[in-house]
């Protein structure tokens, strides 16, 4: 066993590069060449690789510090037989861009073949991105174009000034040192007297591949912690894109790349920034104040994923009625504090008058249908005049309850292009036979996309019936400027016992959101108990 220190080897020209991630931490056991840090400068990023293998013993730098060759990274322990001989060769230091000219004397115009510097180590480099193009005037240094290996990524720049002539690469192509990038026309003015912009630096170098095995004997890698969700440093960008992200405040992890395998373009920044801005705008990411209730929401960007990245997908536009249903819902779900109880009501005795009513209407060949959700439509209507604050809404400035006197019940409706929520006005003047009819119709309405905007204003509480289909339960949104919403799941049979024995009765789930800044719980439950005693008994209503 022994100590080793690991430093940060020769990385070319580049004095004071920024950690901006560590991808070990103490305990981990890694290997030669193991990629220990990412560096970053404005012109390229890279991963700074171990000249040993062992056990990281301790991290001697943090995400933010300015590191240079020799800068210690961390210290590591090292069984004798896996520390390598020797450790790894220096990247060699970068050189001035090769050009094929000599510089121009001044006042007359030649032309420059502009050559990939060398670039230490890498012998071929896939460009990813051409930076300027013909007729572009560029200035010595200026970036022309990004190339990238598996370590690192970095811009090539300009030995010359001048005006871009020819592209001699495209995206794709492999280069390395020597590889000519462009032809520029320089004029004797323009040009320096002497090019030597600084290269990029190229990753650190390879490691001594002959190096003993990996410390075997060393202690297991503990789990893998805990990787924040939206992690910059992963994100696939060249460095002028981690720089124009960061003088944005983007932070790239949200950043969906659009480039070849999935690298971050400037486009791909532009769009994210353009969406939050526009999202920041809209009135569903920031509530205004309504009802004196007004609430300022500070959320993070929402995450912009390649989902193409995991797999193929398809692109399905929202309909007409849920972009215009979800900022509603959206709004009512966090301006609202929505407190939601359930109870249960025995609806053997209803079900069973409902049965047999239908039955006689059909042998008198009545086209009525009597539903449950008629009849609970009914007994809702009921519980409300008992219970007074469910049928009201707040008044603008909050202060006030303004309590209906009228009965309108609204019910949500699944049609194929989304949720509607048309209303039985004057539910307490209808029979139980006139809702179920008029609910039909509305319910057929709605499905055919003919429902008026009159046939959906109005409401002053509201039903939302999952029965026919499933569930045991579910928390409805209040659709505001309401203060309740019934909620109704799949009745069950059930035993329920009646003080001697156990019954077997039909029991109908309720769920009742309420606004708890009007309504207590107290209450709430006491009018859920109170429609379920109307449903288990509809003669209650009579007293
Ligand atoms: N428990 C058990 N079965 C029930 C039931 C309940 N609570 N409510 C209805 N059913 C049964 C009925 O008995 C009927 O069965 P049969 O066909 O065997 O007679 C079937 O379900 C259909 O019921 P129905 O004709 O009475 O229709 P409905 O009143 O249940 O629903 C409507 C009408 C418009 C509410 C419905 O079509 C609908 O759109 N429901 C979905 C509402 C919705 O999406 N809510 C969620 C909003 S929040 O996203």
């Amino acid at each position: 066993m022994s100590i080793v220190e690991v430093k940060v080897p020769d990385i070319g020209d580049f004095k004071e590069v920024e950690v901006i991630e560590l991808m070990v931490k103490p305990g981990d056991t890694i290997k030669v060449d193991q990629s220990l840090v990412t560096v970053e400068s404005d012109k390229a990023s890279m991963e700074i690789p171990s000249s040993h293998a062992g056990v990281v013993k301790e991290i001697k730098i943090k995400v933010g510090d300015k590191v240079a060759e020799g800068s210690l990274v961390l210290v590591l322990e090292t069984s004798d037989a896996a520390a390598p001989a020797a450790a790894p060769a220096a990247a060699a230091p970068a050189a001035p861009a090769a050009a094929a000219a000599a510089p121009a004397a001044a006042g007359t115009i030649s032309t420059v073949e502009v050559k990939v510097p060398d670039i230490g180590d890498f012998k071929e480099v896939e460009v990813i991105d051409l930076m300027v193009k013909p007729g572009d005037t560029i200035k010595v240094d200026q970036s022309l174009i990004t190339v990238e290996s598996d370590k690192a990524s970095m811009e090539i720049p300009s030995s010359h000034a001048g005006v871009v002539k020819e592209m001699k690469v495209k995206v794709g192509d492999k280069v390395a040192m020597g590889s000519i990038v462009l032809v520029i026309e320089t004029t004797g003015a323009g040009a320096p007297a002497a090019a030597a912009p600084a290269a990029p630096a190229p990753a650190p170098a390879a490691p001594a591949p002959a190096a003993a095995p990996a410390a075997a004997a060393a202690a297991p890698a503990p789990a893998a912690s805990s990787a924040p969700q939206v992690d910059a440093s992963k994100a696939h960008a060249s460095p002028s894109i981690r720089k124009f992200a960061r003088e944005l405040g983007v932070n790239l992890g949200l950043v969906g790349g659009s480039g070849p395998k999935g690298r971050i373009t400037q486009e791909d920044v532009q769009k994210f920034v353009k969406g939050v801005l526009a999202e920041s705008a809209s009135p569903s990411a920031k509530p205004a104040a309504g009802g004196g209730t007004g609430v300022g929401l500070d959320l993070l960007p929402w995450p912009s994923l390649d989902f193409s990245k995991f797999g193929p997908t398809e692109l399905l536009p929202l309909s007409r009625i849920k972009k215009i249903s979800g900022p509603n819902l959206h709004r009512n779900w966090v301006m609202i504090p929505h407190v939601t109880t359930f109870d249960e009501a025995d609806v053997t005795d209803l079900e069973q008058f409902r049965v047999d009513s239908n039955a006689a209407l059909a042998k008198q060949k009545s086209a009525v249908k009597l539903t449950m959700l008629a009849f609970v439509i009914k007994a809702s209507v009921a519980a409300l005049k008992k219970f007074p604050q469910f049928n009201a809404s707040l008044s603008g400035d909050g202060a006030s309850l303004i309590l209906k006197q009228y009965y309108n019940i609204g019910f949500a409706a699944d049609t194929p292009n989304g949720l509607m929520v048309p209303v039985v006005k004057d539910a307490d003047k209808k029979t139980v036979s006139q809702i179920a009819t008029e609910m039909g119709e509305l319910s057929a309405q709605a499905r055919d996309g003919k429902l008026s905007p009159a046939n959906m204003q109005g409401a002053t509480f509201t039903i939302s019936s999952l029965g026919g289909i499933g569930g045991t339960g579910f928390t409805p949104i209040i659709n505001a400027p309401e203060l309740a919403i019934l909620g109704l799941s799949k009745s069950a049979m059930k035993p329920v016992w009646d003080g001697k024995a156990f019954q077997p009765r039909l029991m109908l789930p309720l769920s009742l959101s309420y606004d708890h800044r009007v309504i207590d719980g107290a209450g709430a439950a006491r009018f859920a108990a109170y429609l379920a005693e109307v449903l288990a008994d509809l003669r209650k209503t009579l007293l």
